[in-house]
This record gives structure tokens, C-alpha cells and sequence, in this order.
């Protein structure tokens, strides 16, 4: 894929067609590590105010000052949205961070990850262990693969899976199309819940839309929760999440204080408040 990130007088942009005529750009100081792997450019930056970056094909996938948000929401929405979730799956997300997040339930057994480029894991754990620490979790069996191909082979076996996916360009296009989802539903336990990484409803209106489409046609229900990141453009993403039962935008059990108190984004009336919508958002949903 066509690199989307420019470098000028100490300055990273991202620049994608995907939202034309807008670069978000971040101030750096050194470049880290900057190769190809089988997959994709890597490069991680060391920024001059926001902590190290992780970027892919140009893309920022992280930066260490905003970090929390994106996965703290991408894992407790889901997991607090069950009753009890014991046996989950992450798909990409070769940083750690979501596996960070989800190690603080107690009540999970088992963790099956499954990441597409080894390269993204072991970038990781050397520039940037505040994420890759998520790995450390015994719990978690690592299983280096096409994220697709891993989840078809899948029968009822999760009741939680995480999807955390970079965007629909590049290595994770197959994971924003109908047959990966109808994969998914196929893999969840009754009473099964799904995130995915949903993009923004202002920049991805088309992708909103079409992960809508697809969610209500398969599971029982679908909704969309608003994540605020700065340091992606537009400033907000958004998590697809569809559930073969459990109500999506209520908490279905407490969070314990010792987990709460370890968070900086996620609290039960954020994740309430997440799904309230601006009202040309909720008309993408009304539409469809
Ligand atoms: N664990 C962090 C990985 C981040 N995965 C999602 C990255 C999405 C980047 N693009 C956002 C585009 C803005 N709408």
C-alpha cells in the first residue's frame, strides 16, 4: 500500500485520501525505527510532546500520551457489555494495548490474539513495552495468521472478540467485508459480543454505514460507541458492536473498584454516554 505519512521540517503528517484535504500532524524529535516488513512500513517516533508513536503505512496507529482511550474502550466496552465473559479472541492489535486492557478481567480464562505481522509484535516490545506488556498475561496464546482465516476456522468458541484492526486500506481491508462478520457471528459463544474497530462518522461515514448494514443483517443487535483520540484525525474513531443478546450500551455488571481505579477513560456512564450521538451520526443508523 501506498505510504500515507510525509515527514517536513520535523513534522509527521498523515495524509490519506480517505479524508481529503486534511493532515493531522505530530511534532518529532528522532525516528526509532522506520523499516518494511512483509506487510506494511513500520515506523515508531519519538514525538516531541506526545511520547513515542506508532505508525503504520503512514497511518498513526498510536501515540503513548492518548493511548488509553482507544483501548480501554475498545476492550471494556465489549467485556463489560457481557455477563461473563471467560473465553475471548483479539484479532490485530500487535501493540498489546487492547490485550492490556482486557487482562485487567479477572474473570477471563482464556485470551486467543491473532496478529498478522510478527514484525508489529516484536516492534512492540522493544520501542514501546507500556503496550506490549500486554503479552506477559499467561493466559494469552499468540497465534501469528491471517485474522480472517483464524476466525473461520471457529465454531461457538468465544464470548467476547475483539477486533482491532488498522483501516480499511492495506492488510485489514478483508476485515470490514460481510463474509469476516458472518465468520465472527459463526465463532461466538450464545450470547456472543463483537467490537471491531469502527471508525470515524465523520471522516468514514460510508464505512460507518456499511459496518451498520452488515451488523444488523447478522446479529440480534448492533451499536456504534464514540471513542474521543486526538491524535487521530478528525479526533475520534469509533467501536462497530453487534451481540447475539446482551444490551450493547449498558454495563450488564459493576466494574470492581480495584479495575476502575486503574483507568483513565472508561467508567460505566462513559460507556453509556458513548453511544449518545450527534444527530447527522444517528441518522447513518436510522438510515440503513
Ligand atoms: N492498538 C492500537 C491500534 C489502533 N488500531 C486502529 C487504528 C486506526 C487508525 N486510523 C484512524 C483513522 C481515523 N479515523
Amino acid at each position: 500500500m501506498k505510504n500515507m505519512g510525509k515527514i517536513k521540517d520535523g513534522w509527521f503528517s498523515e495524509v490519506c485520501p480517505m479524508w481529503p484535504g486534511i493532515a493531522l500532524s505530530v511534532e518529532i524529535n528522532k525516528v526509532l525505527y522506520s523499516k518494511k516488513s512483509q506487510f506494511q512500513q513500520i515506523d515508531v517516533y519519538e514525538t516531541k510532546n506526545h511520547g513515542r508513536m506508532l505508525v503504520l503505512d503512514g497511518i498513526i496507529q498510536l501515540t503513548l500520551s492518548d493511548e488509553f482511550a482507544y483501548q480501554e474502550m475498545m476492550a471494556h466496552v465489549p467485556l463489560f457489555a457481557h455477563p461473563d465473559p471467560k473465553n475471548i479472541a483479539v484479532i490485530g492489535g500487535g501493540d498489546g494495548g487492547v490485550l492490556r486492557e482486557a487482562g485487567r478481567h479477572k474473570g477471563i480464562e482464556t485470551i486467543d490474539f491473532c496478529e498478522i505481522d510478527p514484525q508489529v509484535i516484536e516492534i512492540s516490545k522493544k520501542y514501546l513495552p507500556e503496550m506490549a506488556r500486554g503479552f506477559d498475561d499467561p493466559r494469552i496464546k499468540v497465534h501469528i495468521g491471517d485474522g480472517n482465516a483464524f476466525i473461520r476456522e471457529k465454531k461457538e468458541a468465544y464470548d467476547v472478540i475483539i477486533v482491532d484492526s488498522s483501516d480499511p486500506i492495506g492488510p485489514g481491508e478483508v476485515l470490514f467485508k460481510k463474509p469476516f462478520y458472518q465468520g465472527l457471528k459463526h465463532a461466538l459463544k450464545e450470547n456472543g459480543v463483537v467490537a471491531t474497530q469502527g471508525e470515524s462518522f465523520f471522516l468514514f461515514k460510508e464505512t460507518v454505514a456499511h459496518l451498520a448494514q452488515i451488523t444488523k443483517e447478522l446479529f440480534l443487535k448492533q451499536a456504534y460507541s464514540c471513542i474521543l483520540v486526538p491524535t487521530y484525525p478528525g479526533g475520534n474513531i469509533g467501536i462497530c458492536l453487534a451481540s447475539l443478546g446482551p444490551e450493547l450500551k449498558t454495563p450488564a455488571r459493576k466494574i470492581p473498584k480495584e479495575l476502575q481505579d486503574q483507568l483513565q477513560y472508561y467508567c460505566p456512564k462513559v460507556h453509556e454516554a458513548s453511544f449518545v450521538l450527534p444527530r447527522f451520526a444517528q441518522k447513518i443508523f436510522e438510515d440503513i
